[in-house]
């Protein structure tokens, strides 16, 4: 036990449908905001894209006719309620939504705002799944690649006052969570708490090969609970989550501490939050024994893991 303590929630949302405006959108996080100044919480994550519905399943020849899903500021008219909430209950808030540079590029990006409504930290997705152009074989498209560029900021980490103490934060967005070398970016700046979001379909619509469907929600927290142990750190992991416009996205947020254990979980798709005190003084264990990195790590055998980006076939050896 120690005295580096935090009440951190993850605020996962039910689905939205395409036609919903950001004002339904925000209504609904006001609402979970509220609930969580209720229960005393001191950091909110919010999912992935978590203004509109999921627009990348939706095929745009002209990508010109797809502006209207982009943030071109942050605050904006529509989501300043969200500062305003956070400054009236003294809660930090992570957010994603898809962001329009003044320069114009596109990027799925979150970020971490401060209760007086300064943004501490931003994140762009680095592993943008799915495809650029219109594929036919897919049953529902998954079109990231067309509406983002690949993230440009790396994966950072940032020292910051949290509730009564201060943390090191990370993010990462979604399909980054399947990723170790994300995850492990972050262990080696100690990150203690991961904020990410997500949008994951219940099923695999890549329509390819047979993917038995209890196993989405088994790869999500495998994934997050690997990561979250080998690096030592907690994670709020936070869906968007149920129907939109006939599209399942699965829920199953959860937050898990630095052994890998899942704390809590979510067990509606819709909105909800769940909330957890985190005793941030659990981390250094695993980073002073088993993932002690300065003790333990072999980067000289690493190359291969930042030199190239496919697979290679191994040397084949044969009998005599
Ligand atoms: N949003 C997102 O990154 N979703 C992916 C689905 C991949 S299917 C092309 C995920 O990894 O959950």
């Amino acid at each position: 036990m120690s005295d580096r303590k935090l009440v951190i929630a993850a605020a996962q949302l039910g689905p939205i449908q395409k036609a919903e405006g950001r004002d339904v959108a925000v209504g609904r996080m006001l609402r979970l905001m509220e609930k969580a100044h209720q229960r005393g919480v001191q950091v909110v994550v919010f999912p992935e894209l978590a203004l509109t519905t999921f627009f990348p399943r939706w095929y745009e020849e002209d990508i010109a006719n797809a502006a209207h899903w982009y943030e071109t500021s942050m605050p904006s008219n529509a989501t300043a309620p969200l500062f305003e909430a956070a400054k009236k209950y003294g809660i930090g808030f992570h957010l994603g939504y898809a962001e329009k540079t003044p320069d114009g590029h596109h990027f799925n990006t979150a970020i971490y705002v401060h209760p007086s409504g300064e943004t501490v930290l931003k994140y762009r997705k680095v592993h943008l799944p799915g495809h650029r152009d219109f594929d036919p074989i897919r049953k529902v498209q998954h079109l990231e690649k067309r509406y983002f560029e690949v993230g440009d900021l790396g994966f950072p980490v940032i020292r910051a006052p949290l509730g009564d103490t201060e943390a090191n934060i990370g993010m990462m967005i979604c399909n980054d969570r399947r990723w170790p070398e994300a995850w492990r970016v972050m262990g080696l700046q100690q990150v203690e708490l991961v904020m990410l979001g997500y949008n994951t379909p219940s099923l695999n619509m890549d329509n390819r090969g047979f993917e038995a469907h209890h196993l989405r929600v088994e790869h999500s927290h495998l994934s997050i609970r690997a990561g979250a142990y080998q690096n030592a750190c907690f994670a709020v992991a936070t869906a968007k989550a149920g129907t939109e416009d006939g599209h399942e996205l699965f829920g199953h947020s959860i937050i898990v501490n630095p052994q890998g254990e899942i704390m809590a979980q979510a067990t509606s798709w819709q909105d909800e939050l769940i909330t957890v005190e985190a005793d941030l003084g659990m981390c250094a264990l695993g980073r002073s024994t088993i993932f002690n990195f300065a003790a333990h790590r072999r980067p000289e055998a690493y190359g291969s893991i930042t030199g190239q980006i496919g697979s290679t076939p191994p040397p084949a050896w044969r009998p005599g």
